[in-house]
């Protein structure tokens, strides 16, 4: 017991150490000077950008980058400057996801949505922004000097976020709500609730790892031993995202539960049962470590994150 609280301290504090240099770089990365090649950058764009990423947030992501990166040793610095793409990705997602068009939320991170904001062609622009941005930090020679590396992340980036990752997951996702079909509500089984989840939140906690494996120039086993992990993660993630929408408060969330029941949503815990969706989680755990066993002790701390994922309450 004492074990597992001491191992719940260790974790939380390399998370916080993680959550505070990234976000002393993403002040950093979206401050007023203008870059060679950049003409303005416009203020209400900038503040619009900075409320969305700046916003707080678990920053689980860019940890994911940096402590696996440390399993190879690959500098801490570089790591951040990948982890920093990432969050954008991530908070541009969240923003537009907000949008009427899409979830309609007025609430995120317990602040109001960008486009509560501000307005909704700002909190488009944002999104925009800050995606582009991230495409921008990853080629850039300080997240690594060999542009072989760089491609790599920038691939491994555009194929987990875009089409065949989470954008098209979240046209899976309204596409089942029934938004262009006249209204008809699609009922999903399981292999197409797995499909639509790997793609709209697993892929972005996939790249994190994979990230981390390309900045350490990992060997090929090895590097599929981290995408295991992460892919696994991810899983883990989105049945304790279904989870909390069901069982947890708006409060402590941070946004509004109890949405997914209500749309009609195809979700883990609607295809596995309640039960069910938490006996996986704990096999997605213990399998998650077992990923891990290559990396000896060294991987604690991401064995760890796995536990967090599934026991998180925000
Ligand atoms: C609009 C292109 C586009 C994509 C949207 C990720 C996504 C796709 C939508 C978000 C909807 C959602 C709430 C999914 C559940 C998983 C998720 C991404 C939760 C938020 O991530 P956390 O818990 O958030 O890591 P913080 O605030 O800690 O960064």
């Amino acid at each position: 017991m004492t074990d597992a609280k001491d191992a719940r301290a260790v974790f939380r504090q390399r998370l916080d150490s993680v959550a505070a240099d990234i976000e002393t770089l993403l002040e950093r990365l979206l401050d007023g000077t203008t870059l060679p090649e950049e003409r303005a950058r416009p203020r209400r764009l900038m503040e619009a950008m900075r409320y969305v990423a700046l916003a707080g947030g678990k920053r689980l992501r860019p940890f994911l980058v940096v402590e696996t990166a440390a399993l190879f040793k690959a500098p801490r610095e570089r790591a951040l400057m990948a982890g920093a793409a990432l969050e954008f990705v991530h908070c541009y997602s969240l923003a537009h996801d907000d949008l009427p068009a899409m979830d309609n939320d007025d609430l995120r991170r317990g602040k109001p949505t960008a486009h509560k904001k501000y307005d909704e062609a700002t909190a488009i622009l944002a999104g925009d922004g800050l995606l582009t941005l991230a495409f921008d930090i990853l080629a850039r020679p300080e997240t690594h000097p060999n542009p072989g590396v760089r491609v790599d992340l920038v691939l491994a980036l555009a194929r987990g976020s875009g089409l065949g990752g989470m954008v098209g997951g979240q046209m899976l996702d309204l596409a089942a709500e029934g938004r262009f079909d006249g209204g008809k509500v699609q009922k999903l089984g399981p292999t197409e609730v797995k499909l639509l989840q790997t793609m709209k939140t697993g892929a972005l906690l996939r790249f994190g790892c994979l990230a981390g494996a390309i900045l350490g120039e990992a060997t090929p086993a090895q590097r599929e031993a981290v995408d295991r992990y992460g892919t696994l993660l991810g899983e883990a993630f989105q049945i304790a995202d279904d989870l909390l929408d069901v069982e947890g408060d708006a409060a402590t969330v941070g946004k509004a539960t109890g949405k997914d029941a209500a749309l009609g949503k195809g979700t883990f815990v609607s295809i596995l049962g309640l039960e069910g969706a938490k006996a996986r989680l704990k096999q997605l755990v213990a399998e998650s470590e077992q990923a891990l066993a290559p990396f000896g002790a060294d991987a604690n701390i991401l064995k760890m994150a796995a536990r967090f994922v599934a026991e998180r309450k925000a």
